[in-house]
């Protein structure tokens, strides 16, 4: 039988992350019952979930570290066929050097937790399936040489460069050794990264577009035009425009020389799912194939605004770069085409224009953003 007709219940953890909530978008677009989890917390950590008005969405408080949060979760709302989607992590790179204890507990031992209850309940028994999040920062420093072309692909070896790398690497072990050693019906996702207007603020996509954003409307609430930005701000960590007082903070970056595979969340999010109506589970590189520095998503984002040259209103703050540095990913999604029939549908510019048509309110009006 057709398992997209008969299983429409799924529960995903890390709901309220960029991907948690266009996942669940999906998944109530397919008439999924769908069970969000997320952590407790003193402030609303639920804003990319608020737009969702859907009787078929509950919410439901919980914490991967807390196996024992896991079990009653489970046995109150996994039933035979359910889609367990694990996204929940310590996400941010930067902040795994600073908190590697952390990133551990939460993005390794926390998929770990979810394995060990499916089985501890019995679930993989009843045809219940799992996605785990893992992440193409698990190949680090190393590619593969194909056709003259550096790639990363399924059988890429890693090579991890940081903490949150380590964690990943660990849960995507979890999950190769529960499929083979219980049959769990575990797949995981080697994602490339992926961008959207939900993605946190301190990614270095959404930081720029946002700053860019926030940047043009104090333009545009004074009357300036960029053009007059002085050149004398050049050694100065704030923008001054001629002919007036005002000033405005740089932007504070790190490493721009890194090589990134940015996709669109949207798209992505849709290979998962593909990912878990598949007969049998595996690994999949989900990724767009093409590759940008940071320098030239900078140069793709501003010229939107109808700004050419970027030097002058960027600092480059040692405080952005890592002990590590992952320097050239870009993906071969080879696989996920052959037998999830699946493929990119956002290209780079796109990604970017979508972006910046989010986050900045007001275009300076001799801009043709679409040129
Ligand atoms: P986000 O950082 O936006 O979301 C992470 C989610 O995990 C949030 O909902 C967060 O909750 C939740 N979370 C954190 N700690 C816990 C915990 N202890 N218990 C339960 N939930 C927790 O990440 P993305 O949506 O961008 O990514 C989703 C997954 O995919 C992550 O696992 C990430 O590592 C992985 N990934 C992401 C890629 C990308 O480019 N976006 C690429 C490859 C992999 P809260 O909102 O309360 O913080
Ligand atoms: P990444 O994404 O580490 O690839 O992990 P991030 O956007 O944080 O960094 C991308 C590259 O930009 C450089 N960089 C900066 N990064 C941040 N965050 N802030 C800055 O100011 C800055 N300046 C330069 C970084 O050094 C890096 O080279 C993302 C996360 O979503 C992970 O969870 C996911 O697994 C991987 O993508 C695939």
């Amino acid at each position: 039988m057709d398992r997209n007709c008969k299983s429409k219940n799924a529960i995903v953890f890390g709901a309220t992350g960029q991907d948690g909530s266009y996942l669940i978008d999906l998944l109530l677009a397919k008439n999924y019952k769908v069970v969000g989890v997320v952590r407790r917390s003193s402030t609303d950590n639920r804003q990319r979930l608020s737009h969702i008005n859907n009787l078929s969405f509950k919410i439901v408080e919980g914490d991967i570290t807390d196996y024992s949060s896991i079990i009653s979760i489970l046995s109150a709302h996994a039933q035979d066929d359910t889609e367990i989607y694990n996204l929940a992590a310590q996400s941010h790179v930067a902040v795994s050097f600073k908190q590697p204890g952390l990133t551990w507990d939460v993005t390794a031992k926390g998929c770990l937790n979810l394995l060990q209850a499916i089985i501890d309940l019995g679930l993989h028994k009843k045809n219940v399936r799992f996605y785990q999040a893992s992440s193409s920062e698990m190949f680090g420093k190393n590619y593969d040489t194909i056709n003259g072309e550096k790639v990363q692909n399924e059988n890429t070896k890693f090579m991890p460069q940081s903490p949150y790398a380590i964690a990943k690497c660990a849960a995507h072990e979890a999950v190769r050794l529960y499929r083979e050693a219980y049959g769990v019906h575990a797949s995981a996702g080697i994602l490339f990264n992926h961008e959207s207007e939900r993605r946190g603020e301190n990614f270095v996509t959404r930081k720029i577009t946002k700053w860019i954003g926030e940047f043009t409307t104090w333009l545009y609430e004074r009357n300036l035009d960029p053009k007059h930005i002085s050149n004398s701000c050049k050694n100065s960590d704030l923008i001054y425009v001629s002919g007036s007082q005002y000033s405005f903070p740089k932007l504070r970056l790190g490493n721009l020389e890194a090589f990134r595979d940015w996709g669109c969340s949207g798209d992505y999010v849709e290979a998962m799912w593909l990912m878990l109506q598949q007969e049998s589970p595996d690994d999949y590189v989900i990724c767009t194939g093409k590759t940008h520095t940071i320098r030239q998503f900078l140069d793709a984002a501003f010229k939107l605004v109808g700004i050419k040259e970027w030097d002058h209103l960027v600092v480059i703050d040692p405080e952005f770069y890592r002990p590590a540095e992952v320097e050239y990913l870009r993906g071969d999604y080879s696989k996920a085409k052959e037998k999830l029939g699946w493929s990119p549908k956002t290209s780079f510019e796109e990604l970017v224009n979508f972006m910046i048509s989010h986050d900045v309110k007001h275009f300076p009006d001799n801009v043709n953003r679409y040129e």
